[in-house]
């Protein structure tokens, strides 16, 4: 060997592969203006779309006139429920096997909804025709209190529905009535309530809020009349799953529907659903022959595309004097708007909400969960979070801290004192989840050694004193949040979307000069799969990452998969790329021991290429692999190296994390200080850790503005007061607070390289870790719950009703 030959360690640095903070090759692209979005895409000839809107929120449409709108100079059609109907589209199935109005169908359920679709030359010129529409209203009575839904003589919302005793759920209590939802064991938990020594009981409300990404939703439809072809370009976070519902509501053969989803400027489970938009515009295209483009403006993305949250729920925790919990009793009412088209896998109405019990070793559990329509937009998507894990993160995370209130004990020491054991993993819990791994004391521990803890509670105790002598107007909140997350939907024994299983996939080509493509049926939104699925593939099959070209959002081209959303795509598509990337090492192995003149078992791969056990002078590189495959592959076998790996994983994964928020709050203003956040994450094996980094600060800055002040908010007549970023909190760099990261790694046993998600979690750890620090710090004051969002108003007010401001 001469000094020019590279060191172990440079060979695998050469390769970026798992654990390198690799830079992300997509923002080559992204900060040069250069990326390609859907309003990028300009067709030739193309038209725009645009809605007229309901400006009620519950009304009868008793006459559309459109005769005006068509004089306007480049309006060429006003289509509305009437046109929808010649082609069976007035209405579409939701993926929680409702069904919605595409266009207003002689009623109008919530504020903002569309009645008419205008198509035009331009977009200037659809919204002067909109304007000339004129739609009859007879307004009805709203209803906008979902605690209100249910009464005997609420308004009758969904006429469509009269008479139906049974929903996709099961069975309906009452005409406003979506679902009843039971899991656990109610006896048993019954029981342990009727002997407990120590009860809470709190109504936890997560509000109404919306994922609002900085690309509203958008699409462009170009039908081809000759060959009876349709093409999308879509904001879409499941393109396969959206060309697959196309060809059934739409009946169009499927092989002639093209979804493309190209750059997306953030999902967060907004892009997951189908929108009366992409309808519209598709059938559009149909009927004037041109490509119609349809792009929403911030208030509509805001008023009508899907929102998140809005559970209300009733809390029960029983427990020993000691601290240990015996039980937990949950009741939801969920506030699903005027159609219920929550975005969830479709035998779970409520998600994965039954993760309730947390990191917590609940002998017994139940879980009811009542789905109710009201007159505000559907929705119910998991923004930033796996199915209604941070409603549940939430609840019990509160929860915990009003039992450690209860019990006059610190909020760490109950939770180290009934965290699930090492040792338990595998762990059934209490509501049916079979956690895969975790290490919970540790993480906790780390977090308080870290922040210093114990100080920073003896600080708060001088402090309260301070104030109750009236030295300081300032108080103080330390926000203690552990949670659990189920990600990975997941195995198809579970999960399914309108009957496909919710598997993924990855196909990887290698090329004969040692570079190649992977393809994957997932996609990305901003999260770096371009950059981190290279790096799977680089450390599998020892081909630099910078020579492999990951796409993505191509249905001609990528296998079936079911998209990016409830941070499935390392658990599930992460494990398809090292499936597929171990086929393509298997073949590798064959050719090399054919060039080497040895048997295969006599190879070991040496992270970069195939050596002959014991003599290390007979080695053959991946990259002359790739040209013997393509010149000399032994006698019998296929030339070429690629394979395809469609994965169905056996679990989900459950990344866990401790949290901790320090705020001080001024009781006159109101005014809050993020004093510090700490966050430490484990999702399993990392594969870029700077990404990781990237994820939790977007997730931590998501998990501020929900907690503390972003929130759809609806008035008694049903107007949405919050439809405009005026009024919808979205933090800039000048309010967000500083992030520090930490982390601990406990793989996942069943991950064929250990991953576990991690883009959600800072959401799901982040807002109760806020709200804990906010109830905290105002709980010696005599508060037990304080309701989200923490905006300022709302702290002076709590201030106020408390008695500590005049
Ligand atoms: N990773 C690593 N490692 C590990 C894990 C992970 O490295 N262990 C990384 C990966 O690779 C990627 C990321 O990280 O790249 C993420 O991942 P995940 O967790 O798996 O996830 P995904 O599936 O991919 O994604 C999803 C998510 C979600 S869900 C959301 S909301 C959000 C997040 O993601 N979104 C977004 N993040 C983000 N970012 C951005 N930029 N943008 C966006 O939009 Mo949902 O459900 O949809 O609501």
């Amino acid at each position: 060997m001469n000094d020019m030959t590279p060191t172990r360690e440079q060979r695998e640095a050469a390769l970026e592969g798992m654990g390198c903070k690799r830079k992300r090759v997509e923002d080559i692209r992204f900060t040069q203006g250069k990326g390609n979005y859907v309003d990028d895409v300009k067709l030739p000839g193309m038209l725009h779309g645009d809605f007229v809107r309901s400006p009620h929120p519950h009304a009868r449409v008793k006459k559309i006139d459109d005769s005006e709108a068509l004089k306007v100079p480049g309006v060429l059609a006003v289509i509305t429920a009437e046109t929808l109907k010649t082609v069976n589209l007035a209405w579409m199935p939701t993926l929680a096997g409702d069904v919605q109005m595409v266009l207003a169908d002689g009623k109008v359920l919530f504020q903002n909804q569309e009645v008419a679709f205008v198509v035009a030359t331009d977009r200037y010129a659809a919204d002067d025709g909109i304007n000339k529409v004129v739609v009859e209203y007879e307004p009805l009575p709203p209803l906008v209190d979902p605690f209100k839904s249910m009464d005997q003589d609420a308004p009758v919302l969904r006429e469509d529905l009269a008479g139906k005793t049974s929903g996709a759920h099961g069975p309906r209590k009452h005409h406003n009535h979506i679902f009843e939802w039971t899991v656990g064991d109610k006896e048993l938990t019954d029981a342990a309530f009727n002997k407990a020594e120590v009860k809470i009981k709190e109504m936890i409300s997560y509000h109404r809020t919306h994922p609002s990404p900085l690309e509203t939703c958008q699409c462009v439809c170009s039908f081809d009349k000759i060959k009876g072809e349709l093409t999308i370009y879509g904001t879409f976070q499941a393109p396969h799953v959206i060309r697959t519902v196309v060809a059934l509501i739409a009946k169009l053969p499927e092989q002639k529907i093209h979804v493309i989803a190209p750059d997306i400027g953030g999902g967060f489970g907004n892009k997951v659903g189908a929108y009366p938009g992409y309808i519209c515009a598709a059938v559009a295209s149909i009927v004037t022959g041109k490509p119609v483009k349809w792009v929403e403006d911030r208030i509509e993305n805001l008023t009508a595309t899907s929102f998140a949250r809005d559970y209300h729920m009733t809390t029960e925790i029983a427990a020993t004097k000691e601290g240990k919990v015996t039980g937990l009793r949950v009741h939801v009412l969920a506030d699903h708007g005027a159609f219920d088209a929550c975005a969830d896998p479709s035998k779970w109405p409520a998600g994965f909400f039954n993760i309730v019990t947390g990191s917590y070793d609940f002998p017994t559990a139940h879980l009811a969960v009542d789905g109710v329509y009201t007159n505000k937009a559907p929705g119910g998507v998991a923004y930033r979070c796996s199915f209604r894990v941070t409603e549940a993160a939430y609840c019990i995370e509160r929860a915990m801290d009003i039992l450690a209130q209860k019990l006059n004990m610190d909020p760490a020491e109950l939770r180290l004192k009934n965290f699930i054991k090492t040792e338990q993993f595998p762990y059934h819990s209490a509501l049916g989840w079979e956690y895969d791994s975790g290490d919970y004391h540790t993480a906790m521990r780390k977090m308080m050694e870290t922040t210093g803890y114990a100080a920073l509670r003896k600080e708060q105790a001088e402090k309260r004193a301070a104030f109750a002598r009236g030295e300081t107007r300032e108080i103080m909140g330390l926000g203690v949040s552990f949670f659990t997350e189920i990600v990975g939907a997941g195995p198809s024994k579970n999960c399914d979307i309108l009957g496909i299983a919710m598997f993924d996939s990855c196909e990887i080509r290698l090329h004969p000069t040692g570079a190649g493509i992977a393809r994957m049926g997932t996609k990305s939104q901003g999260q770096g799969h371009e950059t981190t699925w290279a790096q799977i593939i680089a450390t599998e099959i020892g081909i630099p990452a910078d020579n492999i070209m990951v796409e993505e959002g191509n249905t001609d081209t990528a296998p079936y998969g079911l998209g990016t959303y409830g941070s499935r795509s390392t658990p599930v598509a992460g494990a398809a790329i090292a499936m597929a990337a171990r086929k393509i090492k298997a073949k590798a192995q064959m050719i090399a021991a054919y060039k080497l003149e040895v048997h295969e078992d006599d190879l070991e791969f040496d992270i970069d290429g195939f050596r002959v056990k014991g003599l290390p002078e007979k080695f053959m590189s991946m990259k002359d692999i790739c040209w013997a495959a393509y010149n000399s592959v032994p006698p019998g076998m296929e030339p070429g190296l690629e394979a395809v790996s469609y994965y169905d994983p056996p679990n989900m994964t459950y990344p866990f994390g401790a949290y901790l928020c320090v705020m001080d709050i001024d009781v006159d203003t109101g005014v809050y200080k993020i004093r510090r956040f700490y966050a430490l994450d484990d999702c399993g094996t990392r594969i870029n850790p700077m990404i990781i980094e990237g994820q939790v600060h977007g997730g931590l800055t998501e998990a501020f503005a929900i907690a503390m002040g972003q929130e759809i908010r609806y008035d008694e007549a049903g107007n949405v007061v919050t439809g405009s970023f005026m009024d919808f909190f979205m933090p800039t760099a000048v309010e967000t607070p500083h992030w520090e990261t930490d982390f601990t790694v406990t793989p996942s046993p069943h991950h064929p390289i250990g991953a576990k998600g991690v883009g959600e979690s800072p959401n799901v750890g982040g807002v109760p870790a806020f709200s804990n620090a906010v109830n905290d710090a105002f709980s010696f004051l005599g508060s037990t719950h304080i309701q989200m969002p923490h905006d300022f108003w709302r702290n002076w007010k709590a201030a106020k009703d408390l008695g500590a401001v005049a």
